[in-house]
């Protein structure tokens, strides 16, 4: 898919006059690059995020290499759900594409594509796996047809401003979980962390040493699975101490995190869904850097989504 276009196809694809799309450049709603010969051209992220932002409509988006849209359809998950899991099990990609690059384009933000769509369509396919009525290629294909479709919503995200704090997430070792980890990645890229996953099986004392490299503000982990527990705890335990003394905020979330493997742990936040994260996350965003002395007291406050750290010392 090329990832700049000539006013000509903008034009095409949006159904209206060059000169519209000169001026949505000149005000600076559409940014437009001038390539050496002097041509105009739009680069498909700016195109998806003017479009997120005006909620224009693409009538002919096949022009660019998009799905065709269902531009009147109100937002309904009963029905996305249905019909994105529906998608998936038949292994019609484009028709899954569609249905989130509509929510996309629909300024549905990813936590509520996460939690609302991905997440239950993902548990309802586990369970017909569970009962015997999907086989695992086919589980195993749904997840590679949805990795891909984040992979693209990934790469229509904005490149984060250089003076944007840093957080880095992974799963741990024998986690194979890549949906989640990816989704926190695009949660937080979206609110223009500059978030990098480092995907699926990251021995814990591996992030450690990032953390004490890169100092980011934030670090995430996403546990789906464990396959010995205790020795988790204890990686875990020694990564946390990490990230208090380096000031980092450690978040942590999956269905792998039973009530009492949490209860052993020490952590920020820990989200049983991704919106609960996005508003945690935004908190962190707005802060100034927390210095390692601020952050020298245990860390756990409270495990729900509620922000204990920024009242941890109300004395
Ligand atoms: C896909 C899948 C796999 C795939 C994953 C492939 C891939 N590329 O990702 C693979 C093949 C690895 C797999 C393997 C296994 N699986 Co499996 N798998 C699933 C399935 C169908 C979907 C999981 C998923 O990705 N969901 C989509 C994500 C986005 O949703 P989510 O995980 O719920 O995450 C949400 C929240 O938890 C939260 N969240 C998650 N992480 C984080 C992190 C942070 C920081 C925050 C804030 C929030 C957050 O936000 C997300 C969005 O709402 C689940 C079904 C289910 N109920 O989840 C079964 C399921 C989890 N698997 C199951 C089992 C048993 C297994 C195996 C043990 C089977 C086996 N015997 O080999 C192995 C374990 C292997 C291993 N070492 O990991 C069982 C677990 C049963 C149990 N009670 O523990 C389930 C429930 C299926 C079932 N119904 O029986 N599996």
């Amino acid at each position: 898919m090329n990832s700049f276009f000539s006013t000509k196809e903008i034009a095409t694809a949006l159904g209206v006059s060059q000169s519209s799309i000169k001026r949505w450049s000149d005000s600076g709603e559409l940014e437009m690059i001038q390539t050496s010969g002097g041509h105009r051209r739009i680069s498909i992220v700016s195109l998806i995020q003017f479009l997120r932002q005006t909620q224009r409509l693409l009538v002919e988006p096949q022009v660019l290499g998009l799905p065709e849209l269902d531009v009147e359809e109100s937002i309904d998950y009963a029905r996305e759900r249905e019909r994105f899991q529906t998608a998936l099990i038949a292994s019609d990609e484009a028709a899954a594409r569609s249905i989130v690059l509509q929510l996309y384009l629909g300024m549905e933000r990813v936590s509520s594509i996460g939690d609302q769509l991905i997440a239950p369509v993902f548990a309802e396919i586990g369970h017909l796996w569970d009962c015997g009525d999907v086989e695992i290629y086919e589980e195993r294909r749904c997840c590679e047809i949805c990795s891909r479709i984040l992979r693209e919503l990934r790469s229509y995200q904005p490149s984060p401003a250089t003076t944007a704090p840093g957080a880095i997430g992974a799963t741990p070792v024998g986690d194979l979980y890549s949906l989640p980890v990816a989704l926190v990645e695009l949660v937080l890229r979206e609110q223009g962390w500059n978030a990098v996953s480092y995907g699926c099986q990251i021995p814990l004392l591996s992030l450690e040493k990032i953390i004490i490299q890169q100092k980011p503000r934030l670090v995430w982990l996403s546990v789906s699975f464990l396959s010995d527990r205790e020795q988790f705890l204890q990686e875990y335990a020694s990564l946390a101490a990490t990230a208090l003394n380096s000031g980092t905020i450690i978040a942590v979330g999956g269905n792998g995190l039973t009530a009492d493997l949490r209860r052993k742990m020490d952590y920020y936040m820990y989200g049983d869904t991704l919106q609960h994260f996005e508003r945690f996350a935004s908190l962190c965003f707005q802060l100034q850097e927390p210095s390692s002395a601020d952050s020298k007291s245990s860390i756990k406050e409270s495990d729900s989504s509620s922000i204990g750290f920024l009242s941890r010392n109300p004395s």
